[in-house]
């Protein structure tokens, strides 16, 4: 069974307070090992007096994949379109070729839509605008994109509520053939569950870190395994969550008893996981795949 173990018994990254965009909360980051670093795009919060829940997202660098530095600017803000105009949350970061691609959360204060940007360097991004507009499911968010194609097309996982959807792509921008691969099945995810991290390639299938929700509200984390070439048939789930609520700081928070990823790095065997805690700092557990 895999079961996650924390590093430490301390977050990884809290949030800096002399810093106006991230002084209230870091969280729910994208993770990405490429050129020998670990790359965070985390979702930064500024809670203000009548602007109490505005996110951006902000690029971290780190040899070691524990010590990040920070950038003093965040990489994209709220308030540059109006689709965006609440904030910008929970980015997922996949590399194809030479292109970082990031799904992310279009945030306007009452729809939540995925949204496409890409940058070749991590710290520009270029938007390419709403991908699943709420047109289509209502309210969506949660989505992730494979780093290949897959029977000559893109895919992307996405998450209407409750269920994880798979969805196919000539041009990354139009998406059609939406698929329902899973819905909750287990009592930790009874509520709703959605994609977690990117998902990565390993020998036995895709390996998908996803999140699950219970009747109380708690943000577990669960591993499912997708076939390599037809990624909408899921070919092993662990009926076990692999990490919960557990520290004090995953506990008591922005959002009580939450962890919740959206990117995860295999070195080897070994999992790393990053996860936002409580919706307010950010932690790393580690696992070993062959436990799954
Ligand atoms: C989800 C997302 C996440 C958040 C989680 C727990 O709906 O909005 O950003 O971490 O709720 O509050």
């Amino acid at each position: 069974m895999l079961r996650l173990h924390r590093i430490g018994d301390r977050p990884i990254m809290t949030p800096r307070k002399a810093v106006s965009w991230e002084k209230s909360a870091v969280l729910n980051a994208a993770a990405i090992h490429d050129g020998g670093k670990f790359h965070l795009l985390y979702r930064a919060v500024a809670h203000n007096p009548g602007d109490p829940n505005r996110s951006c997202i902000g690029y971290a660098v780190s040899d070691d994949g524990i010590h990040f530095t920070r950038l003093d600017e965040p990489v994209l803000t709220s308030n540059v379109v109006p689709e965006e105009a609440q904030g910008v949350e929970d980015p997922r970061v996949t590399k194809i070729g030479d292109t970082f691609y990031m799904l992310y959360t279009a945030y306007d204060g009452a729809r939540t839509q995925v949204a496409l940007a890409t940058s070749t360097d991590l710290i520009h991004w270029q938007r390419h605008g709403v991908v699943i507009p709420d047109t289509l499911f209502g309210n969506n968010k949660d989505a992730a994109l494979f780093p290949e194609k897959i029977g000559g097309r893109y895919c992307m996982l996405h998450r209407p509520v409750p269920d994880i959807y798979l969805a196919f792509s000539d041009d990354l921008l139009h998406w059609t053939d939406h698929v329902r691969i899973m819905q909750p099945e287990f009592a930790w995810e009874t509520a709703k569950i959605g994609a977690g991290a990117q998902p990565i390639k390993t020998d036995k299938g895709w390996l998908l870190i996803y999140h699950g929700v219970d009747e109380k509200l708690w943000y577990r984390l669960g591993a499912a395994l997708l076939d390599l070439d037809d990624p909408t048939r899921v070919i092993a789930r662990q009926p076990e969550w692999i990490l919960q609520p557990e520290t004090e700081w995953e506990i008591v928070g922005d959002v009580n008893n939450v962890v919740f990823t959206c990117g995860a790095v295999l070195l080897g065997r070994e999992l790393w996981v990053y996860y936002g805690a409580a919706d307010t700092v950010i932690g790393l557990a580690k696992g070993n795949l062959d436990d799954f």
